[in-house]
């Protein structure tokens, strides 16, 4: 007879050794979620994510993505890079505008590799004491509600800025998890400690959290710089900033975040110096060097194209500290030729923030 409870606790350990923070154990129902997210799509907050509308019930049924799956083990790995300053959080509010802010979960390796493989590490690890048993792991990319079942699970609390949270590690981390069919005792949810806090709310450039735990995906700034391949509306650039890929003021503001952990693995850490780039140095690398640079990197998803259009909006903000720079201008100009429709658009739109 297997110890089932005893084997969770193995689990937990087991987990640690493969690098994540934190283990925890949910049971498959998520139907109270079920409302919110149909709600959530029905209002077009998913905007041109339409994988996000795909899948039927089996982005809330976990036991019919993987049929057999009783158990969802659900992992945290944390991200801030391993040699991660005190000061990072005025460090990263203090940006001169001319620099290029990179999201800090991008400027490593591609969590995606990094997670998949230390999920299977400890399946496989599992097997080892368990014998064979049904599982699959994913992170990010499945229809599967990652932050619901983390939070069931008891790994955190769902922050108003709808990401999940814990008291001793923040929000900057990465959830992952392994679908299992073994019958192991679940874990209780932890309870919400946001309180009265609307710090997020308030400090989103966009406005984007349109209520406590709502976010309008197309307002976001993560998905207008990562997921929309077409042009960024109007009403966006400004706000952008230079945030040319990703954004981390909802998090950066949050007050747990003076607890987030650096990485225990040196997967993110950082590479190409992309902490401390200037947007024209990101702007001048050619679409070889791009490919070449990412290679491994999440940004590299988004393509050169994409790429250039983000830095095109955040050179024309750039006005707003150094309007007309001669360097900024020529650059821009430089490219007015680009093959793209798109990224000739946008270096329009920036040119005109610096002559008009
Ligand atoms: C689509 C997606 C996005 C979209 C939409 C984000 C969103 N909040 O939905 C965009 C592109 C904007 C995005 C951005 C980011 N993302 Co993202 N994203 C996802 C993805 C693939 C799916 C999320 C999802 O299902 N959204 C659908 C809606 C319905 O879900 P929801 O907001 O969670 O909705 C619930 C709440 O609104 C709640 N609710 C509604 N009303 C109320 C009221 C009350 C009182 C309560 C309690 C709850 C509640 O009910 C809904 C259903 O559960 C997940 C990975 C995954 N497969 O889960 C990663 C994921 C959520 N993203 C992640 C990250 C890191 C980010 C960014 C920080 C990246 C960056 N720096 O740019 C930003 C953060 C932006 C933000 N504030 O959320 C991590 C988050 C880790 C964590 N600590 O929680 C995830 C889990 C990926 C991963 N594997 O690590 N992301
Ligand atoms: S990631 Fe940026 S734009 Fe998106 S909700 Fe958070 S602060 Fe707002
Ligand atoms: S900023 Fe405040 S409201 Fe937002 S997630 Fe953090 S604690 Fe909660």
């Amino acid at each position: 007879m297997t110890d089932y409870v005893q084997l969770a606790q193995e689990i937990k350990e087991l987990g640690k050794q493969a690098g994540f923070a934190d283990i925890r154990i949910s049971d498959v129902d998520l139907s109270h979620v079920v409302e919110r997210y149909q709600a959530w799509i029905a209002a077009g907050f998913h905007g041109d994510m339409t994988y996000m509308e795909s899948h039927g019930s089996k982005r809330y049924r976990p036991d019919e993505l993987v049929p057999g799956t009783v158990r969802v083990i659900t992992a945290r790995m944390d991200y801030l890079p391993s040699d991660t300053t005190k000061d990072w959080r005025d460090v990263e509010k203090t940006r001169a505008a001319d620099q290029a802010v990179i999201s800090i979960y991008a400027r490593g390796r591609d969590y995606h590799k990094v997670l998949r493989q230390r999920l299977q590490q400890l399946a496989d690890a599992i097997a080892l004491k368990l014998g064979d048993f049904g599982y699959r792991v994913f992170t990010d990319s499945a229809p599967v509600m990652e932050v619901a079942l983390a939070e069931q699970a008891g790994l955190g609390w769902r922050g108003k800025h709808t990401l999940l949270l814990t008291r001793e590690a923040g929000s900057l981390f990465f959830l992952g998890e392994i679908l299992v069919d073994i019958p192991l005792p679940v874990d209780p949810p932890t309870s919400n400690h946001c309180g009265q806090c609307q710090s997020c709310i308030t400090v989103c450039p966009t406005q984007a959290i349109v209520a406590p735990y709502q976010l309008d995906a197309r307002r976001c700034i993560s998905y207008l710089t990562i997921e929309l391949h077409g042009a960024i509306p109007l009403e966006f650039r400004s706000l952008i900033g230079n945030r040319v890929y990703g954004c981390d003021d909802c998090q950066l503001y949050c007050p747990w975040n003076k607890f987030a952990q650096p990485a225990t693995l040196n997967d993110f850490d950082v590479r190409h110096g992309l902490d401390q780039r200037t947007m024209l140095e990101l702007f001048a690398w050619s679409e070889a060097d791009f490919l070449r640079r990412m290679e491994g990197s999440p940004i590299r998803r988004i393509g050169y194209e994409r790429w250039l259009r983000n830095l095109a909006v955040g050179l024309g903000n750039a006005a707003s500290e150094f309007k007309g720079r001669a360097d900024i201008v020529k650059a821009l100009q430089a490219r007015l030729d680009d093959s793209s429709e798109m990224v000739r658009e946008h270096i329009t739109w920036a040119l005109a923030q610096h002559l008009d």
